[in-house]
């Protein structure tokens, strides 16, 4: 089942026919952006641009994009049926999130058959586009996996970071304390090291998702989990760091904790559907090495999402996100979780459980707002009952409106957490990123389940609540079924 990289997966989508390929020259400002917006958010093919301005005889001249932007793309890429719910998808990524599968080292593989060092290096060779009309630059990393590794227990991490060309030789990143590179990046500092950063272009898109979801383990094991097989890395040629042996490009690099480093980074279309950032000094990677395939492929992607107007990662990052989270959960030995569902955005999560005591939202608040899933997540969490659908927003609507009683203590904030650098609905100077590394937001528990204070009612039936008024006898259903053609329907 496992796809072994990019180009298999190339392939795969071309006979499917959900591949199109595009011929005509097309700019790498702002065109190629805003085909994809209009592609992905009509959950069209993936695309492969083959003529890109200013790079017809670059070393890398194609890109590929929209690799995921469909459901079912996605679980054709996971080996499931194409009709397969996301409602079935969550458990069965929180399976496979919850089995790791180790990664192999060899030898060397495709991404050395080219080496470029020092001087050489141009990163205006690579076909990147200024995806959206007011990004501050071309942005470089945005379906790219960056790799490092703790300074302390030399574990891996690979993340999906922003980072967009400040120079021919540099990239200027939003580097967040609260991510798995940023607490490596605490620890370089701490010691007055440079840390070594790699990142992956053109890798297989399970990679992808699990750089993209805040995973309990290691990205390569999660990635192995999710295809099925374990993933092959090689050695880097300026580091210890490991990086997947079919990868299209492998970028080498250092990010340096001395400010006098940083070059101008932001802003960027990001996930709120609003534009994230302001242009100023961030940390800056640079660039020592490139290794690539013969004719390699850039890939990348579009982030941001509004009402009506989408991108690839939302096609999965819901139902990654919810497996994620309810994985912590399990974790944390929180009882009777039933479902967990996040929407398009990652500030609103919902989780529907099985009540077995008061409290129990409130505990599954606790448990996943202290999780690694949290710190771009689940800013208002809203906990249902087990006869509320999550995935239906009307049964959310309606829970809302009468399972919610904020006199009665359903809602509660939790102030001064950590949270999102783009939220607008937060103060700029609150989310500076340089001089915090992460935003703050107020927390907000929803408990949407029935409240055990309120007493069971004799002219309930002994029930909190009164009996359900829409439903009709079983009496009632038999006479109808019997008479409904004598109706007339
Ligand atoms: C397309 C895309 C772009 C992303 N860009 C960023 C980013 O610029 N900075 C960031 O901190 N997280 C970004 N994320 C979210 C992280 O990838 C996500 O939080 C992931 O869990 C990070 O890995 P980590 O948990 O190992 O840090 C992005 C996610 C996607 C899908
Ligand atoms: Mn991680």
């Amino acid at each position: 089942m496992a796809v072994k990289d990019l180009r298999e997966w190339i392939d795969i989508l071309e006979e499917k026919r959900d591949l199109k390929r595009i011929k005509a020259e097309v700019d790498w400002d702002e065109e190629i952006g805003a085909i994809t917006r209009e592609v992905s958010s009509a959950y069209g093919p993936a695309l492969l641009f083959e003529t890109i301005k200013d790079h017809r005889n670059t070393l890398c001249r194609r890109l590929f994009t929209n690799l995921t932007g469909s459901r079912e793309r996605v679980c054709g890429l996971l080996g499931l049926s194409e009709g397969t719910s996301y409602r079935e998808l969550v458990p069965i990524l929180k399976e496979r999130f919850s089995h790791p599968v180790k990664p192999i080292q060899v030898k060397s593989g495709p991404v050395k058959e080219n080496i470029v060092k020092g001087d050489a290096v141009d990163l205006y060779q690579l076909p990147v586009p200024k995806w959206n009309p007011l990004d501050g630059g071309r942005y470089i990393m945005t379906s790219a996996s960056t790799v490092t590794t703790d300074p302390e227990t030399g574990r891996h991490n690979a993340g999906t970071y922003r980072g967009m060309i400040s120079s021919k030789k540099t990239i200027s990143v939003l580097l967040a304390t609260t991510q798995g590179w940023g607490e490596h990046f605490t620890k370089y500092r701490k010691r007055g090291e440079e840390m070594p950063v790699a990142v992956v272009l053109g890798q297989d898109p399970t990679l992808f998702i699990a750089a993209s979801t805040p995973v309990s383990h290691s990205e390569y094991e999660m990635a192995g989990s999710l295809r099925g097989a374990p993933v092959e890395l090689v050695k880097c040629e300026t580091s210890d760091l490991l990086v997947p042996a079919n990868a299209e490009i492998v970028i080498e690099g250092k990010i340096s904790p001395d400010p006098k480093s940083f070059e101008a980074e932001g802003p960027f279309s990001e996930y709120p559907g609003y534009y994230g950032g302001r242009k100023s000094p961030k940390h800056t990677i640079r660039v020592e090495c490139l290794t690539y395939r013969n004719d390699p492929i850039f890939t990348g992607c579009l982030t941001g999402a509004s009402p009506g107007r989408t991108n690839e990662c939302t096609m999965w990052t819901p139902a990654a996100y919810s497996a994620v989270a309810w994985h912590y959960l399990e974790r944390a030995g929180v009882a009777n979780v039933l479902a967990v569902w996040r929407g398009k955005w990652p500030e609103v999560m919902r989780v529907q459980i099985r009540k077995t005591h008061r409290g129990h939202a409130q505990q599954v608040a606790n448990a996943l707002w202290g999780s690694h899933i949290a710190n771009y997540t689940a800013k208002h969490l809203i906990v249902v009952d087990e006869d509320i659908d999550i995935f239906d927003g009307e049964a959310i609507e309606w829970a809302l409106a009468y399972r919610v009683n904020a006199g009665m203590g359903d809602i509660a904030f939790f102030p001064g957490t950590s949270g999102s650098m783009l939220d607008p609905s937060v103060p700029i100077e609150e989310r500076d990123s340089v001089k915090y590394g992460h935003g703050r937001w107020t927390r907000v528990l929803v408990d949407a389940t029935i409240n055990w204070e309120l007493e069971p009612q004799e002219q309930y039936g002994g029930h909190r609540y009164p009996p359900l008024g829409t439903s009709i006898s079983p009496k009632m259903e038999e006479t109808l079924k019997r008479r409904w053609k004598e109706y007339g329907f």
